[in-house]
């Protein structure tokens, strides 16, 4: 039936998927998701409301299962850029749950219901290893954001590697509360689990009650971006609960961002588990990890995985040999984990390869041990926040399309729970009547998307330029 996940062959009684009360065991998936693939099979490309429900995952497997590319959308985007993501990946239908509300936006496309039962039919039996299963879409410096085609050799190379360095296998439970547009939670934390035929549980949204609970009852797994586990190492203190429930994990992952050493050391601390960091990209799927089997790496993401190439590349463009702990390159990778392209942008796709080395703009350093730690980034126009990337470049042109607004930059700074906060700096169009803070957060969240909006808003007389007119973000600093 697929080869992503041979477990929908067993037809076995073994829970697949459990978000809160609603579960679907495997035989059940595969009776639910090949029914819809049949359904939607022969479409070009379909897009998926990606709450954080059963039918989202549902929806997932069947387009894979029907080798029909998806488009995972953030039910939360806002007019301008869910309009461009529909522009520029031009779906046929979108599958939905349905009581779903959808905006009017997708009024054009054929809505499907998820189904979440069903007798499977006859599925496409083979399909190419570099056929694109899924496009998911990333934020860049500048410009909206780009479509990462992800072909269904990535999602396998990628998830059998995370089984080598996790010893991941059916008998683990996942616990997370990731939302299901972006790499982690969806093709980490559904695809990942569903493809060693195991089990997740999502908690619907995160909650430290939540991952302590579904820890206790069965949990074997956990997986976060670092906002979370700050979220949990608060917590522990008064809670010795949650501090059980961690301790009986077998494997707690953080990703998406760089873990603080503070929360790496609250939570070995009371736990006495160490949190495995693991680094990817949406481009990249994964690339590094601290294996199970392997030393504590606490700041460090690890050695490459199983199949995957790894190189620092100096400001000379050489490629950097020494493995000191101290010598700075630019971590460029290659492997069959990769991407194949950013739809529609072949300009964009040339730049960010050199060869078949893709060059990731993150800068690192490698010990004698080969551990890689990630000391920043390329591209101060680029922030992380929550675990989510965000572009300067985006949310400085949906500020500048709000009436009040004459100029606007946007940066990040360091934020103690979201690990970066997004700032804008704003000129008003006029000063004696400027728009307030929670107004321009606001658009920003119904143009782009919540996660996007300003944490903080300054309002300066004018931005500090150069004598060339450009913006002098290193100037812009807490007043
Ligand atoms: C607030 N809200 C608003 C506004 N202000 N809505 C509209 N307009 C406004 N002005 C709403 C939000 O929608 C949300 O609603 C609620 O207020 C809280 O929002 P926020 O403050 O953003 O949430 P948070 O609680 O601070 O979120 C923290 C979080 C979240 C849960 C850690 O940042 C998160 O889920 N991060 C995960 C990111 C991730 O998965 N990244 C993976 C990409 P409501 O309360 O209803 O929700 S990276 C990747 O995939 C690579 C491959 C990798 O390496 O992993
Ligand atoms: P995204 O484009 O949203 O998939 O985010 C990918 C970026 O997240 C990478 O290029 C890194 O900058 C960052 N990232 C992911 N995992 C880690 C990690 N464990 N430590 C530091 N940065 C990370």
């Amino acid at each position: 039936m697929s080869d992503l996940f041979p477990a929908l062959h067993t037809a076995s009684d073994r829970t697949a998927l459990r978000f809160g009360e609603r579960a679907l065991t495997y035989r059940q998936l595969a009776g639910a998701a090949g029914a819809l693939a049949v359904r939607i099979g022969g479409a070009s490309r379909v897009a998926l409301w990606a709450a954080p429900t059963l039918e989202t995952a549902v929806g997932a497997v069947a387009a894979l299962l029907a080798g029909v590319p998806v488009v995972p959308l953030n039910p939360r985007t806002g007019e301008r850029e869910l309009a461009h993501i529909l522009a520029d990946s031009r779906p046929v239908a979108v599958l939905a749950a349905p009581g779903d509300e959808l905006p009017a936006a997708l009024d054009g496309l054929q809505r499907v219901d998820v189904p979440v039962t069903g007798t499977a039919g006859p599925l496409p039996a083979a399909l190419g290893p570099l056929s694109p299963a899924l496009i998911v879409y990333t934020s860049g410096t500048t410009g909206p954001p780009k479509g990462a085609v992800l072909p269904r050799r990535a999602v396998a190379a990628s998830l059998d590697a995370l089984e080598d360095a996790w010893a991941w296998t059916a008998d683990d439970v996942l616990v997370h509360g990731l939302p299901l547009f972006h790499v982690h939670g969806l093709i980490l934390g559904v695809l990942g689990p569903l493809r060693r035929g195991g089990e997740v549980r999502h908690l619907g949204r995160f909650s430290v009650e939540g991952v302590a609970r579904e820890l206790a009852d069965g949990g074997t797994m956990l997986f976060g971006v670092p906002t979370m586990y700050h979220r949990l190492a608060e917590a522990l203190d008064g809670d010795p609960e949650l501090r059980e429930a961690l301790t009986g994990a077998r494997l707690l992952v953080s990703g998406s961002a760089a873990l603080p050493l503070h929360d790496h050391r609250r939570i070995e601390a009371a736990t006495g588990r160490r949190v495995i960091e693991r680094y990817g990209m949406t481009e990249t799927l994964m690339n590094t990890s601290v294996r199970v089997d392997g030393p504590p790496g606490a700041g460090s993401v690890g050695t490459p995985l199983r199949g995957v190439e790894l190189r620092l590349v100096g400001e000379d463009g050489a490629a950097v040999t020494a493995y000191d702990g101290e010598t700075i390159g630019e971590v460029q990778v290659r492997g069959e984990n990769l991407f194949t392209e950013y739809l529609n942008r072949p300009e964009a796709t040339a730049v960010a390869f050199d060869g078949d080395w893709f060059r990731t703009g993150d800068m690192a350093v490698r010990d004698a041990e080969g551990s890689v730690r990630i000391v920043g980034r390329r591209a101060t126009d680029l922030i992380k926040s929550g675990g989510y990337k965000i572009g300067a470049g985006e949310i400085e042109n949906a500020l500048l399309e709000h009436p009040g607004v004459r100029e606007a930059a946007v940066t990040g700074e360091p934020d103690p729970d979201l690990g970066e906060r997004v700032v804008a700096w704003i000129v008003a169009a006029d000063a004696q009547a400027p728009p307030s803070g929670d107004e321009l957060a606001a658009h920003v969240a119904a143009q782009l998307a919540p996660h996007k909006r300003p944490r903080t808003v300054r309002f300066l007389d004018a931005l500090p330029r150069n004598d060339m007119g450009k913006i002098m973000k290193r100037a812009l600093a807490v007043p």
